[in-house]
């Protein structure tokens, strides 16, 4: 198998030259290898680079009872590589044995909330499995183009908006901490060793495949539910908190866009808008016809975290010029979709609706 990748260059905004130059300089597939690829965000880049020719490889832990419903589509088109970003040997193993030209590094505790309840927990997989990864690729397979999945999560206690690549992080949850040593280790390789490392500072972004947990998601399943007659309330924290949320299909596509650069170099990718958790929720609401929201909602002081990020709103002038990235779904259309995909999930009897309670 020949080693590392052949082909790269400046991109369109459809990605059409990285596509074409792969096929007419390199007749072998590029290989790719997604850890994390049963969550929202390695499922949808699983599918964008199938469609774009990849041999794919995702990594999973293991399960007592595995079920891994955002990739069930795709079981007989990628393979399942069994790793865990605890275990620095079964990361070394998997890394030699699929030998990618890119890894896309998205596994994680990726749940705020739960990083105040694991912090130490949350601090090996999310901040120290990056440092396993890294290390495992600069042994034994370096010529791999590395992305790192930063967060905006990083800029939490950041007054200054919109917050670009040059803002100072500040970082408020054990989830961020973490997140911030994964960014400084990838910054940390790319300058001693000269790997291709970047890390994308993705604002939040959402889809019908979001984790039940995450604030959208809660709303879209709850709001659905209760059109449906199947429960009476949805419990939430803080609605006042602003986010600039995204559309998950679109976000993938920047981080393949940075695999492609010419240069390895961290980006900011979000909308440059922001939203309250209350509007999500009115909206939502709106959505199926229930125009006060109140008597559906409990606020319930539990799910209150210890320390909140109040507002983010990014910058990503910087992948709109070097990468040729924008986001084109809006707030409203991000709403409506995602209550439209769990109104049909919640109809139809054969989906297992039970596995997708909220905490
Ligand atoms: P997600 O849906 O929570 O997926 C996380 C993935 O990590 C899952 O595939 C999970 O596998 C895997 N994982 C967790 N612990 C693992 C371990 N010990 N070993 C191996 N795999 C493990 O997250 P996402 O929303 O797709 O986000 C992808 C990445 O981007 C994460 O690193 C997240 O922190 C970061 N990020 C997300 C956002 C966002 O808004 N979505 C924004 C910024 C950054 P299981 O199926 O086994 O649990
Ligand atoms: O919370 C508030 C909550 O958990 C958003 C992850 O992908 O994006 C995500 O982190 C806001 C917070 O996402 C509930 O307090 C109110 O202010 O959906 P979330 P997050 O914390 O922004 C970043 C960029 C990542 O990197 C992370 O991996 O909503 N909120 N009531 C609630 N949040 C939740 N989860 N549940 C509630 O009931």
């Amino acid at each position: 198998m020949a080693k590392g990748r052949s082909w790269a260059g400046q991109i369109d905004q459809e990605g059409k030259r990285g596509e074409m130059m792969a096929e007419t300089v390199n007749s072998r597939s590029p290989v790719a290898l997604i850890t994390g690829i049963t969550g929202q965000d390695g499922s949808y880049l699983a599918e964008l680079l199938l469609e774009k020719g990849y041999k794919v490889y995702g990594l999973v832990r293991r399960h007592a009872v595995p079920y891994f419903p955002n990739i069930r589509h795709l079981l007989n088109r990628v393979v399942l590589v069994d790793a865990d970003m605890a275990d620095f040997s079964s990361l070394l193993s998997a890394v030699k044995a699929c030998q990618p030209d890119e890894i896309y590094h998205l596994a994680a505790q990726s749940y705020v909330g739960v990083s105040f309840t694991q912090p130490t927990y949350t601090g090996d997989i999310t901040g120290i499995g990056v440092t396993r990864l890294l290390e495992s690729v600069r042994s034994v397979w370096p010529s791999a183009r590395i992305y790192n999945a930063s967060s905006s999560e990083l800029f939490g206690g950041c007054l200054a908006e919109p917050l670009n690549e040059e803002a100072t992080p500040e970082p408020i949850s054990p989830y961020a901490v973490a997140k911030l040593y994964g960014h400084r280790m990838a910054q940390v390789y790319r300058r001693a060793y000269g790997m291709f490392v970047v890390s994308g500072i993705l604002f939040n972004h959402e889809s019908p495949r979001r984790g039940p947990e995450f604030v959208t998601r809660k709303i879209s399943l709850g709001v659905a539910k209760i059109a449906l007659g199947i429960e009476e309330k949805i419990r939430l924290g803080n609605l006042d908190a602003m986010r600039d949320w995204g559309y998950a299909p679109e976000y993938v596509d920047a981080m393949w866009r940075m695999l492609q650069a010419k240069e390895p170099e961290d980006y900011v990718i979000a909308t440059g808008t922001k939203h309250s958790v209350r509007e999500f929720l009115e909206l939502a609401f709106e959505h199926v016809g229930i125009h006060d929201y109140s008597e559906y909602v409990e606020i319930d002081t539990s799910l209150l975290r210890p320390s909140d990020v109040p507002s983010l709103r990014g910058d990503p002038s910087k992948a709109r010029t070097k990468l040729g990235w924008k986001p084109t779904m809006h707030f409203e259309g991000l709403v409506r979709n995602m209550v439209d995909a769990d109104l049909k999930l919640i109809s139809e009897p054969e989906q297992m609706v039970s596995q997708l309670q909220s905490r």
